[in-house]
Parts: structure tokens; sequence; C-alpha cells
């Protein structure tokens, strides 16, 4: 096939993939997941991956490759479905780009250039996971984790690294202003700004570690005060949501995108990691925590809310779901963007309605087995009674 014939293939393919529909699948009640996903590496536009010129490139090579588009952060902005995307090329690093949607669920189209974050303190090796706030102080917050070197690590160990969380914010989604990586006693990963000022001031759920991998003593989610964003620094922190034994996040746990307001509380969207033999196992579960105290839980159902199905097991991480992005819209609906095994990215959609319900009627988890088996014969009695 010459260039010309191929690159009309590739241009073909790639404008069906991306406008190809989306099609929900009846689930659970609480939500409906999708047949596709919203994003994947192939998404990106042929001009990331391809030089499109014929004499520097007669073979139409892949000149740059892009494997996976995954957890990202979600907003609704002028009327338009907007994602910040953690893009992966094929050299390991992660960056960020906006893709948006008409509708949330499909047709999600990239941007011509990925966003160009401008360094703070020594440069980063990896940014990634970006929650996208638009805080009421009017700016559009993003805090990401920013990832470099262990300078402590003994000469030949070339993993280590530290985790800081990197803060930005914008109006465009071009132009961002880069601000100090927040200030913490521990590394941080996991890191979200609440939506509005508590006691006049911004608040944070931070996810504390003792290393880059292991939230170790960190003890869960975490909420902290801090007077600016243009130099935050974590004095005090209060974990406000656990881990536990034997549980979906008794390994480790962090908040995803910033939670929801409704009448009935704050309703939140976290993962929870526990491993087991293949590994670690991450999947999502949800809270809710009080109007009058964002940081006094007053629901949590048992176990996960959602876990990595048929595909979704499979990529570069596997047995793993994430979101750090979901966006509510003006009629109740929900769309929760979640990726999975760090490979792709997948919408579900729920409402705050069925959420809450889900929140408030699910029995939480009486942490051992006696309690599951006494909370099942509850259900049972009731349905029988019938
Ligand atoms: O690989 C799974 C996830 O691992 C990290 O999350 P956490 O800090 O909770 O362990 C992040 O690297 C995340 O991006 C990734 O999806």
């Amino acid at each position: 096939m010459n260039f010309e014939q191929r690159l009309l293939r590739l241009e073909k393919e790639h404008e069906a993939l991306i406008c190809r529909k989306n099609i929900s699948i009846e689930g659970n009640g609480v939500y409906e997941r999708f047949t596709y996903p919203v994003l994947t590496g192939e998404h990106s536009p042929l001009f990331w991956r391809y030089d499109l010129n014929p004499q520097t490139n007669p073979y139409l090579m892949e000149r740059f490759g892009i494997h996976a588009a995954f957890n990202s952060g979600a907003v609704k902005w002028q009327g338009r479905y907007i994602l910040v995307v953690r893009v992966e090329a094929a050299d390991r690093k992660s960056f960020f780009a906006v893709a948006e949607s008409p509708n949330g669920v499909d047709n999600f189209r990239f941007w011509d250039y990925p966003v160009t974050m401008p360094e703070w303190g020594e440069p980063a090796t990896n940014i990634y996971d970006m929650r996208l706030t638009a805080h009421e102080d009017g700016w559009i917050y993003g805090i990401f984790c920013v990832e470099r070197k262990d300078p402590q690590a003994p000469e030949g160990d070339l993993s280590s690294a530290v985790a800081s969380a990197g803060v930005a914010r914008t109006k465009d989604f071009v132009n961002w202003q880069r601000l100090p990586d927040i200030e913490s006693a521990s590394q941080q990963r996991n890191v979200v700004l609440h939506p509005e000022f508590v006691d006049g001031k911004y608040a944070l759920y931070t996810r504390p570690q003792d290393g880059f991998i292991d939230a170790g003593s960190g003890g869960g989610i975490g909420w902290a005060l801090v007077d600016s964003m243009e130099k935050a620094v974590i004095r005090e922190e209060k974990i406000i949501n656990l881990r536990h034994y034997h549980t979906v996040k008794e390994v480790k746990n962090g908040e995803g995108p910033h939670p929801i307001k409704t009448p009935q509380g704050w309703l939140h969207l976290a993962h929870g990691v526990r491993g087991c033999a293949s590994g670690l196992r991450y999947v999502l579960y949800m809270y809710m925590t009080a109007l009058d105290d964002p940081t006094r839980v007053i629901a949590e159902p048992a176990g996960f809310f959602m876990a990595p199905e048929g595909d979704e097991f499979v990529g570069d991480v596997m047995n793993v779901l994430f979101s750090n992005g979901w966006i509510c819209d003006d009629d109740g609906t929900v769309l929760i963007y979640y990726a999975s095994s760090d490979t792709r990215l997948h919408v579900a959609r729920s409402s705050v309605d069925r959420l809450l319900d889900y929140c408030l009627h699910t029995q939480p988890d009486g942490l051992r087995t006696g309690e599951t088996v006494r909370r099942l014969n509850e259900l049972i009695d009731r349905n029988l009674a019938l």
C-alpha cells in the first residue's frame, strides 16, 4: 500500500473511532456502563503519532508511540464536556491533554496540542492524575501528582521516586499558571481541592503516604485547610476516611474527583486498594460527608461501587479501576469517568438521586463475615415476607 492509500485508510479509521456512537448497557440499577471506552491511545490525533511528510517518513511509520489515555479530570465548561486526560507515551512519560465532547459519552476529540505544563522547582520526571476543581474563587484548579527520582535512593536504585502534589490553575485549559507544589510533612498523591471555602480557607483532600507506593501509616484519606493556593502548606491533617483490615481499601485508598454537593450531603467517589496473589486490586467505592461538617462521614456502603469487568481487567497495570473525574449535569445526571488497568478511559452514567439512594440505603461494612451473613439474612427475610 502506498503512502497516500495508507494515510487515507488511517484517517478513515481514526475518524470512525472518534465518531462511533456509544451504547449504554443496562446495569445494576446504580449506574450504566457503556459499550466502548471514551478514550484510548488510538484516539490521539494521527499528527501526534505519525510524521505525515512522505519525504521524511516514506513508510508512514509511527514515530511517537502513544499507548494509553486514562485517569482524567473532568468538568463541564461553556456547555462542553472537558476532560484533562493522562496520556502516556511509549517512553512511559505521562502528560496532560484536553479532550472534549458535545455529549459526554462519545465523540471525544483531543485538542490539537497537549498541555504544556510550566515547571515548578526541580523539573518533574512524570506528572499525572489531575483533579479539576472549578473553585468558588473563580479559577479552575488542577492538582496532580508530580513524580521525581528520589534523591536519597542508593546508587543503582533506579525505581525509587518521590510524589508530591503539583498545583496549576487556568481559565481556558490552554494557559496554565503553575503554583508551588503543596508543602507537606509526607509524600502526597491523590490530593483534591474542595470546591468551596471552608472557614474562609481552601480545603484539601489528601493522601499522606510513607513512601512512593506505600501509604503505610498514612491511615487513609485526609483533610487539611490551607490559607492560600499560591503557597499551600499543609500544617495539620485529619484522616476522615480510614482504611480497615479485610476491606476493599485495606492497603490504601485515595479521593477520586472532588465531591458533589447534594441537599443530603457531599457525595464522594474514591478508590480502594487491596493486595492479593495477583497483585494490587484497585476498585472504586463511595462515601458521604455532612454538609455542615465535610469531615464527618455520614454514610459508606460496604464494599466496592465498581470493580473491573471483562476487558477492563487487562492492560498495562492489570485489575485496576481508577477515577479522578466526574461531571454532575444540570439535570442531576452524573457521568463517571473511570479508567481501566491504566490503559483506557470509560464512562458510566448515574444520577444524584440514584447515588444518594445507593449511599444512604446500602448497609455499611460490618468488618466481619458474621455481620455480612446477618445483613444478607435480613434482606432475604424482608423479600420472602413480601
Ligand atoms: O496503577 C494504579 C494507580 O496507582 C497509583 O494510585 P495510588 O497512588 O492510589 O496507588 C497512581 O499511579 C494511579 O495513577 C494509578 O492508576
